[in-house]
This record gives C-alpha cells, structure tokens and sequence, in this order.
C-alpha cells in the first residue's frame, strides 16, 4: 500500500499587492494550461497528433512571470515549454490546437512550423527558433532596439537550464550587461536536459551564480510558489524598465512527465524522485493557499475545471474541423502569411 503524497502548501506572498480577483486569475490561468496539456498528451497516445511536448510542473514561474509584465507592451522570447506562459499572455487554446494539428489558419506559421513555437504579435512573442538558447542573444538584440528607441518596453526570454551551456546563452547576457538592457533572462531550471542531469552540465550550484560574470543582477525564485514567482519577476522587469539593467532569474521547478512524446523518462530517473516532486505540484499547493484564505472551495474548482473542460473541448473540435493547408503551402516560408 503507498502512503498519500502530502502536498507541500507552503506559498511566499509576502509584498505581493494582488486582490482576490487576480488571486483566482492566476488559479485559472495555471488550471487551463494543466488541462490543454494533459489532453494534449491524450491525443498523442491516441495517435492522434505526431508529437507534444510539454509545460506540465512549469506553470507557477510562467504565470507568475507572464502577470508580472506589461501584457502585450513588453516582449516575451519564449521556449517550447511554455505553454502556460503564452496562454496567460493571450495566446488562445485554438491557436495551440490549430498547431498541434497542423491546421490551415495557424496563426504562427501557416502549420509550417512545428507546434510549441509561440509566437504572436499582438502578444509581443518573437518567433523562437528550434537550437536552444538562440532567443538569447536575439532577446538582447530586441532590448537594445527598445532602448535605442528611448521605448520603456521590458524584454522577458526564457529557456532551461540545460541550453545554459550554450556559447549563445553567454554572449546574449554579456550584451545584456555590457549596454544596461531592459532584459530578464528567465531559466526554467527542471534539473535534467532531456536525460542529462544538471550536475553534466555545469560545476556551480544554481544557474544564477553566473550573473556576476557578466555585470548583471541574479534572482533564484521557487518555481513552483506562482506568488513567489510573480513578485520576482515583477522586481526584476520594474528594475529593468527604470534604467536598472538585466537580471538573470533562475526558477527551481522541475517537470514530472517526460521530456516529449519521444522520451520514456523511466531510463534515467527513478520513480520515487518524480512522486517526492509531486508532493510540489504549484497547482495543489496554490489550491491549498487559496482554500485557506477562503477564496476557493470544492464548488469553486469544480466550476474552474468545467470552464476548463468546455473551452478545451471547444479549441479542440474547431481545430479538428478546420481543413489542412493545401500540400504545396508545405513550400512556402516559414513565417510569411500565405493566406491571410
Ligand atoms: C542547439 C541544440 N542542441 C540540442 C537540441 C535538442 N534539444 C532540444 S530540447 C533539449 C533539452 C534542453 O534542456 P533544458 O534547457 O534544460 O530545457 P528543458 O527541456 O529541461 O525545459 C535538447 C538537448 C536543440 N534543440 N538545440
Ligand atoms: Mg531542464
């Protein structure tokens, strides 16, 4: 017989100023991007879509970030993982599943591009590059240009910890550094690179060790904490937007399914490692704050996981009834629009 896993409900919100409406917004936003992905991960094992891959474990960091900016004024480069991300900063589940389909009227890329590739203008989302770390020093570039253009737009790009290891991650902050940008480099630190534990990848102990090399400050957050996780970013993106330069955040989280659809987690971690992370779930855990300070009851998150429930269901049949582009479209660029 297992032993019920015990939530660890500790939540720091501590200086955080939001009211109750967007106490729940955040639940919601947190509960939404949970869902689409576990239903994503359904049609995968359906056969029904040829890959996913998944922001399940990250949602706290990347809601807490994405309400921390100035939606739709302030740019975000972000990476596969970021699912909940994107969807807090406008992107719609029909947009993922339009993707995740490769249906005609995806807004990105014409379904040229692979799914998990946020991008959209009037979210402020670059168009991310599938080698790791490139949006780095192409977020810093953005950065510049905004300064340059004496604009007060904050530019967030996030990746892992793994990409950390790339030449492109230490020119992009030595930039950073070097011409004070307005620039948070957020690093999802999920302690593997698909396999690779971190301790392969690097000597020190916490991403954010680095920061002083290149002349910019360091933040390390609780990943799993969405309170923890705003209020850090926010300091972060108000210092940044008041001349104060970038800052190198590093959120301690962790990812408890495997890496894609391609991987098969069980050769390289144990069991008993993924459940001890469960027991940090950031959903359960705010679920827990918010019971506690009387904003969320067993009625209450029923009627989230029924908005839920019928807006995915919605996203996922207008997808499916969407027609696929035509052959030759397979053809034309990757980011020009085709048809619209
Ligand atoms: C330059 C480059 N090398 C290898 C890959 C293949 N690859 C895709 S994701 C990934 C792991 C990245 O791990 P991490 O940065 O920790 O992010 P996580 O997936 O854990 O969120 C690798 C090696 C790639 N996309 N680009
Ligand atoms: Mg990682």
């Amino acid at each position: 017989m297992t032993a019920e896993v015990q939530t660890v409900h500790q939540i720091d919100d501590a200086g955080v100023d939001l009211d109750p409406a967007a106490l729940l917004e955040l639940y919601w936003q947190m509960v939404r991007a949970r869902r689409i992905d576990e239903r994503t991960w359904v049609l995968h094992r359906q056969g029904k879509i040829a890959f996913h891959i998944s922001g399940i474990g990250h949602e706290a960091i990347q809601v807490g970030a994405a309400y921390a900016m100035r939606r739709g004024h302030d740019y975000a480069h972000l990476y596969y993982r970021d699912l909940a991300f994107a969807l807090a900063l406008g992107y719609t589940p029909r947009d993922f599943y339009l993707a995740v389909f490769g249906k005609l009227g995806e807004p990105t890329s014409g379904a040229r591009q692979m799914p998990s590739h946020f991008t959209g203008r009037a979210q402020g989302m670059l168009p991310p590059s599938s080698p790791v770390a490139t949006q780095v020093p192409q977020a810093a570039g953005v950065a510049l240009a905004c300064k340059l253009r004496g604009q007060d737009r904050v530019t967030v790009v996030t990746l892992g910890e793994g990409s950390t290891s790339e030449g492109d991650f230490f020119e992009g902050l030595n930039w950073a550094g070097v011409h004070i940008l307005p620039m948070i480099c957020l690093v999802q630190n999920n302690i593997y690179a698909i396999s690779v534990p971190m301790e392969k990848q690097m000597a020190v102990a916490n991403v954010a060790d680095r920061a002083p090399m290149f002349g910019i400050a360091a933040a390390i957050v609780d990943g799993n904490d969405v309170l923890a996780s705003y209020r850090v970013m926010k300091e972060a993106i108000e210092r940044a937007r008041g001349g104060g330069g970038a800052t190198l955040v590093e959120a301690k989280t962790y990812r408890p399914v495997p890496h894609s659809s391609d991987d098969d987690d069980r050769t390289y971690r144990s069991r008993d490692e993924v459940d001890e992370w469960k027991r940090h779930d950031p959903i359960l855990r705010y679920q827990i704050y918010l019971r506690e300070r009387g904003l969320l009851d067993d009625q209450k998150i029923e009627d989230v996981e029924a908005r839920a429930r019928q807006e995915i269901d919605e996203a996922q049949a207008n997808a499916l009834a969407a027609p696929y582009p035509p052959a030759e479209d397979a053809l034309g660029p990757v980011f020009k629009p085709l048809h619209d």
